[in-house]
């Protein structure tokens, strides 16, 4: 017999957590080396040519993680201890007056325990509270320097720290990773010019265009205050009564009722930076830039039937999946691209390019791909450096600065402001996971948590007895804001009012909606019925509909027959009747079709059902085959624990059909061998496994054996027009027919079998 051990995740650069370097010998089928793709100099992307760059950082070693090793704490082999370091002799009992007698104040081992306890907990974000983030580098491709003097753009092969942070909006600290919501994408580069904060999400627009709107918006979509629900959904009265009565949010809305809205995994998902900002050179020139991430193994999303059985069986599902990415060694990978333009292009646009719920069509203005982004570390701990990192985007660098959108204007002062709140002062930029690497000199003194020893007398400027210092660096080195901001042509004294183009509410929306495949309209019109239908309200209803008349008649009629309307409302009246021709009525890239990376299937988790009697050789063949190509092929049986196949070879299933239900898997193999097959058709929850992987158009691959099981549970390979569904892959074992299976899970998802309402 042979045993075959599932692929453990592994992190070369925490071997202790897995007692590699204690004298442990690693499980069989394992080596205490590390995967060969953890100790390699990083690569630059393939798509871009290599032997152009110098020198790279080696992976997972970066320098802000050597500044944290500083405050680091390992508990190996030492004795408990108080806060004052004093060791515990007894951490079971108080002290009292005798073994039944009073407990006594002096107990200050006690005493200190509880108050710590007691005042553990610190406020959660007011938004994006539920989040998860991760350790990684940013390296240049080509020095960025005609456009911009930021410290990561100037010379290619450049190395510049980062830590992560992905994010939901609208739900609590320990609300469901899947939630129909946007998702944060904040980075912070720690650059050595001082970090810089690129605070965005995974859609380049948002709902409102004036930060004087932003607490309207939160109140709306957080659970409703009398009762404090619902949970981390939009789909409730108080969000589409406040959207509704603010056309504006249309476009937003069609991204947030797509699919975008449920990624698959944070590794699988777009980051923009939403707002305008501009590239600053030496000399002083600047210009607008857009910022995008662009995932390296594709865009890819749920369906909401999975996203809803998945916020049951594995609340943490983005979350886990972010980690093991990270200890398998399965780097989640970006490219940043930027699109740049000047302030005359921007005149001639027919929108408003200060207007935070429009997007630059990259028909119109393309994305120069200028970088990428490797995460390959998990944090050591989740409240020191996920919990207390404060992302701001007050926190820029020279050579990166503001537009006039009065979007980001309001978060240039909110996230600072909210940083003294949650953290508990105006200290929080000493926090190990906050603090820069380039050195901090000022005469900013005390406050609560203050860490730093200024030395010296001198706490202000000018001065003649600290010679001077810390002196003003000057325009040269310091930062330096562009004039131009200053300049706006239409300056006209003081207004509470917006530019004419921000009153086009609509066509933007209509781009976004044309651009979609048949399949991606059909669920946003699914999930426009879906959110309404929970709405109580019929007026809200309506006035939504009446709304998404003037986006597309054929949207605004489905939903209505989706909510069982007698009659169409009529159309919402429009702030601006005449707008300008756009330049681009439909852009493909805003279709995931677009967007489908690599085609690799690293990372992809394949569940291979077996149970005893099944035929474990061509089982075993086909994990193989899925490991060698980074993916995560798992054991799942009616019981975790031993499996003895056919030939008495033993398997170790790591997953139960109850523990893992289908749902939770990318793609399905169904196994060989009579017995085994019979073992898994008496229980339930096999039909369920194959049931939801069907429905949610997974790449199925069906071994003979298995046919009858899986036409049983409703399974077929025509797609409902009749012709041959790509995904279903029925036959003998071959290599031929793993190797297209393959293929179909770099495809992602089949929807030529989708239907609605589902067979
Ligand atoms: Fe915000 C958090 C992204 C508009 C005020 N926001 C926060 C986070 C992300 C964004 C990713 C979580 C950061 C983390 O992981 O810690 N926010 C955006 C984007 C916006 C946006 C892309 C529009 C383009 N936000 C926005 C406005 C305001 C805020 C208009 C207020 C005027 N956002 C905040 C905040 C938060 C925050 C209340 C909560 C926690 C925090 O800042 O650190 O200040």
């Amino acid at each position: 017999t042979q045993a075959v051990v599932a692929a453990v995740p592994f992190n070369a650069l925490k071997a202790s957590e897995h007692g590699f370097d204690n004298g442990i010998s690693p499980p069989a089928g394992q080596t205490a080396e590390p995967p060969s793709r953890m100790t390699t100099a990083s690569t630059l992307s393939e798509s871009y040519h290599a032997g152009k760059v110098g020198t790279v950082a080696p992976q997972g070693v970066n320098a802000t993680i050597g500044t944290l090793d500083r405050v680091r704490v390992d508990s190996g082999g030492q004795p408990l201890t108080t806060n004052q370091g004093v060791a515990i002799a007894d951490n079971q009992n108080s002290l009292k007056a005798g073994v039944r007698g009073p407990v006594l104040l002096e107990d200050f081992v006690l005493r200190e325990k509880l108050t710590h306890f007691d005042h553990e907990r610190i406020p959660e974000r007011i938004v994006h509270a539920r989040g998860s983030a991760a350790h990684g580098y940013f390296e240049c491709y080509e020095p960025l320097t005609q456009f911009t003097k930021a410290a990561p753009f100037q010379e290619s092969g450049k190395v510049t720290p980062v830590f992560v942070r992905f994010s939901t909006v609208a739900g609590e600290r320990g609300s469901k990773d899947t939630a129909r919501d946007v998702r944060g994408f904040a980075v912070k580069f720690y650059t050595d010019e001082g970090n810089w904060d690129l605070v965005g999400n995974n859609m380049p627009v948002f709902f409102i265009q004036d930060a004087m709107k932003f607490p309207d918006l939160v109140h709306a979509v957080k659970p409703e205050p009398h009762h404090g629900m619902p949970q981390a959904a939009s789909a409730h009265d108080t969000f589409w009564d406040f959207v509704s009565l603010m056309p504006e949010s249309t476009h937003m809305l069609m991204w947030v009722m797509s699919d975008r809205a449920i990624p698959r995994s944070y590794a699988t998902m777009q980051g923009f930076g939403v707002h305008s900002y501009r590239f600053v050179n030496d000399a002083g020139e600047s210009v607008f830039v857009k910022f995008h991430w662009e995932p390296k193994y594709g865009t890819h999303s749920l369906v909401w039937d999975e996203a809803v059985k998945i916020s049951g069986a594995d609340p943490d599902y983005h979350r886990r999946d972010l980690w093991e990415r990270i200890e398998s060694g399965v780097f989640p990978e970006w490219e940043l691209g930027v699109q740049i333009f000047t302030e005359e292009q921007a005149q001639a646009f027919s929108f408003d390019i200060l207007d935070a719920t429009k997007l630059i069509p990259e028909e119109l203005v393309p994305v120069q791909l200028v970088g990428r982004m490797v995460l390959n570390r998990n944090p050591d701990n989740f409240f020191a450096e996920t919990e207390q990192v404060a992302f701001c985007t007050a926190h820029v660098v020279p050579g990166i600065d503001f537009s006039n959108d009065p979007l980001l204007a309001g978060r240039i002062h909110s996230y600072v402001d909210t940083q003294i709140s949650r953290l508990g002062g105006p200290n929080f930029h000493e926090l190990p996971i906050n603090a820069p690497i380039a050195q901090v000199h000022n005469n900013q003194r005390d406050g609560m948590h203050r860490q730093a020893i200024p030395r010296g007398r001198v706490a202000y400027e000018p001065n003649s007895l600290g010679g001077g210092c810390p002196f003003q660096a000057g325009a040269a080195q310091g930062f330096v804001s562009v004039p131009a901001r200053l300049e706006a042509k239409e300056a006209q004294g003081k207004v509470r009012a917006k530019p004419e183009k921000f009153a086009d509410h609509y066509t933007q929306a209509t781009l976004f909606l044309d651009s979609q495949t048949e399949v991606e309209r059909a669920h946003i019109a699914a999930a426009f019925r879906f959110e309404l239908s929970k709405v109580t309200v019929p007026a809200i209803r309506e006035r939504m509909v009446a709304s998404l008349l003037n986006v597309s008649e054929a949207l605004a009629k489905t939903v209505a027959a989706g909510l069982g309307m007698a009659n169409l409302p009529a159309p919402l009246p429009k702030a601006l009747e005449t707008v300008e021709t756009p330049e681009v009525t439909v852009s493909a890239t805003l279709s995931l079709k677009a967007r489908p990376g690599d085609g690799s299937i690293a990372g992809r988790k394949v569940a291979l059902l077996v149970a005893d009697g099944v035929d474990g050789d061509s089982l075993l063949k086909i994990h193989a085959a899925l490991l060698a190509q980074d993916a995560v092929p798992r054991f799942v049986a009616p019981h975790i624990g031993r499996v003895v196949t056919s030939d008495g070879t033993e398997i170790e299933a790591d997953a139960s059909l109850e523990n893992e239900p289908g749902f939770l898997f990318d793609a399905l193999v169904l196994p060989n061998g009579k017995a085994g097959v019979d073992a898994l058709s008496k229980d339930g929850h096999t039909a369920e496994f194959i049931k939801d992987q069907y429905r949610h158009c997974k790449p199925i691959l069906v071994l003979s054996g298995s046919q009858t099981l899986f036409a049983q549970a409703g399974g077929s390979d025509l797609t409902p027009s009749g012709g041959q569904d790509p995904g279903i892959f029925i036959g003998p074992f071959r290599s031929s027919t793993v190797q297209a299976f393959i293929k179909g899970i770099g495809r992602h998802r089949h929807p030529e079998r989708e239907t609605a309402p589902p067979r």
